[in-house]
């Protein structure tokens, strides 16, 4: 019988699956939490438990099952029904837009809620076929609030840790969801609650107070006479990767070119998933800005803007699109001259050597967010910094901000203030950028996605000694 085994729990499964030619092919993904997490869902029995991307025909569910059970992976099959009422509406209608902050986005509709339950409860049923005695159930981000709940109601004893991936918001936010009650029993089946920062962690306990009959302590929440810890553990990234990245042939290549087709002007970049959320808008604004007041950089710098695919059937994500054609539409029929074009807008996603290259090569990066949980690609381009040169401009509304203390920190509705530490970056000296650099990247190296498992998983053991300790006394 299988021992002590670790079960990890996510709404997607860390691998692309594709159907090429009626055949289904598998690529392990490339991610972070994929890559922190390896180390756990890769040995001894432990499993992953999540959606393998698409839907899979009855007749042929057992055949990717097999395929994903040599990866140690275990799939939920979901419906396109159960995909859209449950994913891109209770997922990405609701819990999205309000705890980004973003309400007025929201849509409360009664079945999405339904699927919501009903395809967290699939999920329980997965959890619960491959749970054995002593386990540990890990369960990540905000599509599966009801599981800690559910698990916990079928075994009482389990080990259950749930970490939330964006923002918690403030209580006066929280409580518009009119599910809010249920979501926060859904969340307290967990044993360890985790959170980017240390401000989601006080939203929730907030939250927790005020609409359920819990009480906390410090940040241990009692409920139902059980103990609940809440803590902060900001996710950081396999900064290793980054940096090894910059012997790669391909990267070099890249590098070569850009130095090529930009002459001399100097890069700002942006890398984002496309959503409201990231502040898209107000950073091209900045920029138009910046060009505006300040036509000395006219063919001297150039934004490269990655936007990454996302979401992009939900209505709210299609017209944000619309809205960044225009404007880069626009900024570039502004201020282009023969040779030169202010803004280099890609619609897609690209290699990780790509990307690499694009953060190994920028003078600045442009991190803008409304409101991020972290948002890694701060730190990423950090790591990519191994000569300690390049500026970076982040957000105030980032989780990452309460730890790059050394980036240039603005307001991201503050667009006279974007524009300005834009203009400051461009100025910087070698030295100041040389040492804000050397402490970020102390930083992201020394609080690794490594570290930041270990963490998570070393407290998780700790609580269920404290939780044992009282029952004891
Ligand atoms: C959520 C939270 C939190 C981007 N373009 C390409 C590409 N990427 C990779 C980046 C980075 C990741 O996507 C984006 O991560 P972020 O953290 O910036 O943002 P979300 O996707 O919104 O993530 C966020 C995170 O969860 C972790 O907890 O930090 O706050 O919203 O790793 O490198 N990767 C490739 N090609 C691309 O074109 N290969």
């Amino acid at each position: 019988m299988t021992k002590n085994k670790t079960i990890i729990v996510s709404n997607r499964l860390p691998v692309k699956i594709v159907e090429k030619d009626g055949v289904y092919e598998l690529s392990p993904s490339e991610g972070g939490l994929a890559t922190g997490l390896g180390s756990i869902y890769k040995t001894g029995d432990n499993v992953w438990i999540g959606w393998p991307g698409l839907e899979v025909p009855e007749d042929r569910q057992q055949e990717v099952t097999e395929k994903l059970a040599e990866l140690n992976l275990i799939p939920v099959f979901l419906s396109n029904e159960e995909i859209y009422q449950y994913y891109e509406g209770f997922s990405n209608e609701v819990l999205w837009p309000v705890f980004h902050y973003m309400t007025t986005y929201a849509n409360y509709e009664q079945s999405y809620w339904d699927f919501y339950q009903t395809v967290n409860t699939k999920f329980a049923d997965a959890v619960e076929a491959h749970l054995h005695e002593g386990d540990t159930v890990w369960v990540h981000d905000y599509q599966l609030l009801l599981l800690p709940g559910l698990v916990r109601a079928r075994q009482a004893h389990v080990t259950i840790g749930f970490f939330q991936h964006i923002p918690f918001p403030s209580y006066e936010i929280f409580r518009l969801i009119p599910w809010r009650e249920e979501l926060l029993a859904g969340m307290f089946g967990a044993d360890l609650l985790g959170f980017h920062t240390f401000d989601d962690v006080r939203h929730f306990l907030s939250a927790a107070s005020k609409l359920s009959t819990s009480k906390y302590a410090n940040n241990v929440i009692t409920y139902n006479e059980r103990q609940i810890v809440v803590e902060a553990f900001p996710m950081g990234i396999d900064d290793d990767k980054f940096e090894r990245l910059a012997d790669n042939e391909r990267v070099s290549a890249h590098i070569q070119s850009f130095k090529e087709s930009k002459q001399g002007s100097r890069m700002i970049l942006s890398i984002d998933r496309l959503d409201y959320s990231k502040g898209i808008i107000p950073r091209l604004q900045a920029f138009e800005l910046f060009l505006h007041l300040h036509p000395q950089y006219i063919e001297k710098v150039e934004l490269y803007m990655i936007v990454v695919p996302s979401r992009d059937t939900v209505p709210q994500y299609k017209e944000l699109r619309e809205q960044i054609d225009q404007l880069v539409g626009n900024i570039n029929a502004k201020f282009r001259t023969l040779n030169w074009a202010p803004v280099h807008y890609f619609y897609r996603s690209f290699p990780i050597e790509f990307l690499s290259a694009l953060y190994r090569t920028a003078d600045v990066c442009l991190v803008t967010p409304m409101r991020d949980g972290m948002n890694l690609v701060s730190k990423e381009f950090v790591a990519s910094k191994t000569d300690n040169r390049g500026v970076l401009i982040l957000s105030e509304m980032a989780g990452a901000s309460k730890e790059l203390n050394d980036a240039l920190i603005v307001n991201p509705n503050n667009i006279g203030e974007i524009m300005r530490n834009l203009l400051q970056a461009l100025n910087m000296s070698e030295q100041e950028q040389e040492h804000r650099m050397k402490s970020m990247r102390a930083i992201v190296k020394k609080f690794n996605i490594h570290l930041w498992v270990k963490n998570f998983m070393d407290k998780l053991n700790e609580v269920k000694e404290m939780q044992a300790a009282l029952l004891t006394k």
